[in-house]
C-alpha cells in the first residue's frame, strides 16, 4: 500500500487530484477526510497542509507527496524529487516599490526584505554576495514596504497583480516553481512495485497533456509539404479518401505549435481539420 499526500486545499489540491484520477487512481474525497483508499489501486490518499508534507514523507507517514517545488526548496528535508508535474506554475521573485530606481542586485544590499521564505532568499544572497535583513513572515507579505517592515519582499509571483495592487515591481526572479512528485527515501521493494506501476500510468498522462491528435484532409500532391510540418511520433499516418486525389492525414502535435502552423496548412490546401486531446500516450 503507497501512502501519498496531497495539499488537503490550495493551489495544488486540483491539479493533484486530477493527476491522480488521469492515472485511474480512483478514491473518494469526503468533505473534512484526512485519509482515503483508492478503489482500485494498492494507495492511500492524505490531504494536508503543503507546508506538512516534506517531513511526513522524510518521516515514512506517507511514502510519496505533491507539493510546490519552492516548498520542498525552503524545507531542506532528505526526500527525493521524483518528476516534476508541470501544474501549479510560478515563480518567487524580489520586488520593490515601483517608484524605486532599479540598477541591479547591489540594490538589496543592507535592505530589509520580507519573506515566507528566508532560506530559499539567504542562498540567492549570498550567491551573489549581499549582505541583506531577512524579515521572516508567514503570510502577506506584499504589505511589507507599505508598512514600513521592509524595503522589499520576495514573494510567489503568477499572474503579478498582487504585487502591482500593492505598489510594487519584480524586479528579479529568484527560482521557477511548479508541483513535484517527492518520495521517501526507504521505502520497501513492495511500495517501489506500486511506485513503477503509478510512474508509468503518471508519465503517459503528463507526456500526453500539451500534445494533440491532429486529422485533416488534405489534395494528394501537398501531402508531403503538409507531412513536413506535422512531426509526428514517428510518422504520420496517411489514408486514401473516398474522393480521388484526396488524402486523410493523421499525427500528434505539440500543442503551441499548432497555431504557428495553421495557416501554412490551409495554404496547402487542407480541409476539415481536427483537433482531439490526447488521454495518454505510452511511448
Ligand atoms: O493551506 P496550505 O498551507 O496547504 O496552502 P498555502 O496557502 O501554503 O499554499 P497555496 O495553496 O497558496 O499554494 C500552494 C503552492 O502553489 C505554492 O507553494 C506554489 O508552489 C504554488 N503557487 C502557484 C502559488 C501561486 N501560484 C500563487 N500565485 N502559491 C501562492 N501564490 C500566491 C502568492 O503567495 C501571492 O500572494 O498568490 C499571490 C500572487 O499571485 P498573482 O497572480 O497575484 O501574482
Ligand atoms: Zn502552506
Amino acid at each position: 500500500m503507497l501512502k501519498i499526500a496531497i495539499q488537503k486545499s490550495g493551489r495544488l489540491s486540483e491539479g493533484s487530484l486530477s493527476l491522480l484520477k488521469d492515472c485511474d487512481v480512483k478514491f473518494s474525497k469526503g468533505k473534512g477526510k484526512l485519509v482515503t483508499p483508492a478503489q482500485n489501486f494498492p494507495a492511500q490518499v492524505l490531504f494536508l497542509r503543503d507546508d506538512d508534507i516534506p517531513q511526513y514523507v522524510e518521516d515514512g507517514v506517507a511514502d510519496l507527496g505533491i507539493i510546490g517545488e519552492n516548498v520542498l526548496l525552503e524545507h531542506t528535508c532528505e526526500v527525493d524529487l521524483i518528476k516534476r508535474l508541470g501544474f501549479s506554475k510560478c515563480r518567487m521573485s524580489l520586488a520593490i516599490p515601483r517608484t524605486e530606481a532599479y540598477q541591479g542586485v547591489s540594490y538589496f544590499d543592507k535592505k530589509r526584505i520580507a519573506t515566507s521564505y528566508p532560506v530559499i532568499l539567504q542562498k540567492f544572497l549570498d550567491k551573489h554576495n549581499i549582505t541583506a535583513e531577512i524579515h521572516s513572515i508567514s503570510g502577506s507579505v506584499e504589505i511589507a514596504p507599505g508598512i514600513g517592515l521592509a524595503e522589499a519582499v520576495m514573494d510567489i509571483v503568477s499572474t503579478g497583480s498582487t504585487l502591482l495592487s500593492n505598489g510594487l515591481k519584480e524586479v528579479e526572479t529568484v527560482l521557477k516553481s511548479e508541483a513535484v512528485l517527492i518520495g521517501n527515501r526507504d521505502m520497501d521493494e513492495k511500495k517501489l512495485q506500486i511506485l513503477n506501476q503509478l510512474m508509468f500510468r503518471m508519465e503517459s498522462v503528463l507526456k500526453a497533456r500539451g500534445f494533440k491528435y491532429v486529422l485533416l484532409n488534405a489534395p494528394n500532391k501537398n501531402v508531403d509539404a503538409i507531412i513536413n510540418l506535422l512531426p509526428g511520433m514517428k510518422s504520420p499516418t496517411v489514408l486514401p479518401l473516398a474522393e480521388q486525389g484526396w488524402s486523410s492525414i493523421h499525427s500528434v502535435l505539440d500543442e503551441s505549435k499548432f497555431w504557428q502552423i495553421i495557416d501554412q496548412l490551409k495554404a496547402l490546401g487542407a480541409e476539415g481539420i481536427l483537433i482531439v486531446p490526447i488521454e495518454k500516450m505510452v511511448l
